[in-house]
């Protein structure tokens, strides 16, 4: 069909607005409308394939996936750089930058005063130690700022979503402390994988890519009067680092772990094994 065709056409579809009608979903609706339809016009679009299309997001809907998919389209992380030239607009420079939640973050983990332990004891993989500050553009501490973290498992994946691990492991909310300080001892997370054969992992393949992520925590940072951080670190040797399918590795956001394994400081620790540290500071922006 032509253009005009199809422009008389979305014409119809475009009812006369009533009064519980808004403005706005109606323009967007249409816009999409009409990019859709010109794309199944442009590539001559088959109703099968149309058919199989929507059988995969109805797929997705119904596994949970579409947030998965979301992120490894890149949505996310276009919404993250939009944000960000938000705040360049508004003359903020220089907080930590932020990164996309992606879906596994659950509301409710236990609340924990500067310091918290993540995991159950029940996962073999390496001690995590993380330890830092919550600051302002200024460099002066946040007391009191509220840290939320969340991380996967040593086989990558997240409680709550795997039913084997105990309710909210690996999953805590940390108060700091009156200098800001928040420290908690983990287990190092291995990098997460789309489910195997699920709507996402089908959908990457055609676009010939991989659903793989890097090793990362996640962090919600908040304290009233600042701007929410919603960001992740991730593990500095992992494959992975820079080839993430959901594009959240940022410069900035990946410390330094350092490996703590000689007989002298495991003796000192009481930790038994060798273990991870990192340190990182959060700096927030002013609302
Ligand atoms: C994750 O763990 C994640 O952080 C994102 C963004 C997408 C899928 C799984
Ligand atoms: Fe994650």
């Amino acid at each position: 069909m032509e253009r005009a065709e199809i422009d008389a056409l979305l014409q119809r579809f475009d009812q006369p607005a009533t009064e519980q009608a808004n403005p706005r979903t109606r323009a967007i609706v249409n816009h999409l409308m009409r990019e859709l339809c010109y794309a199944i016009e442009d590539f001559d679009i088959q109703p099968s394939e149309f058919w199989s299309a929507v059988g995969l997001l109805a797929d997705a809907g119904r596994s949970g996936e579409l947030g998965l998919i979301v992120p490894g389209l890149g949505l996310e992380h276009f919404l993250d750089m939009r944000a960000d030239e938000a705040e360049r607009k508004a003359g903020l420079l220089g907080g930590t930058p932020r990164t996309i939640e992606g879906p596994l973050y659950v509301a409710g983990a236990p609340l924990c005063e500067c310091e918290a332990r993540l995991d159950d004891g029940k996962d073999d993989g390496e001690p995590l130690f993380m330890r830092g500050q919550v600051l302002d553009s200024a460099g002066q501490p946040v007391p009191h700022a509220l840290v939320e973290v969340w991380h996967a498992n040593s086989l990558g994946n997240y409680s709550y979503f795997d039913q084997t691990q105990s309710a909210f492991n690996l999953r805590r909310s940390i108060r700091t402390d009156e200098q800001g300080r928040y420290r908690f001892r983990s287990i190092m997370p291995c990098g997460y994988s789309v489910p195997p054969d699920g709507p996402t992992d089908r959908l990457l393949r055609q676009l010939g890519r991989h659903g793989h992520r890097p090793a990362h925590v996640h962090f919600f940072i908040s304290s009233p009067g600042f701007r929410k951080l919603t960001t992740q670190i991730n593990i500095q040797d992992d494959p992975h680092l820079w080839d993430d399918f959901a594009f959240g590795t940022r410069e900035g956001l990946v410390p330094d772990v350092q490996r703590v394994s000689s007989p002298e400081e495991l003796r000192q620790s009481g930790v038994g094994k060798p273990f991870a540290r990192i340190e990182f500071n959060f700096t927030l922006h002013r609302e």
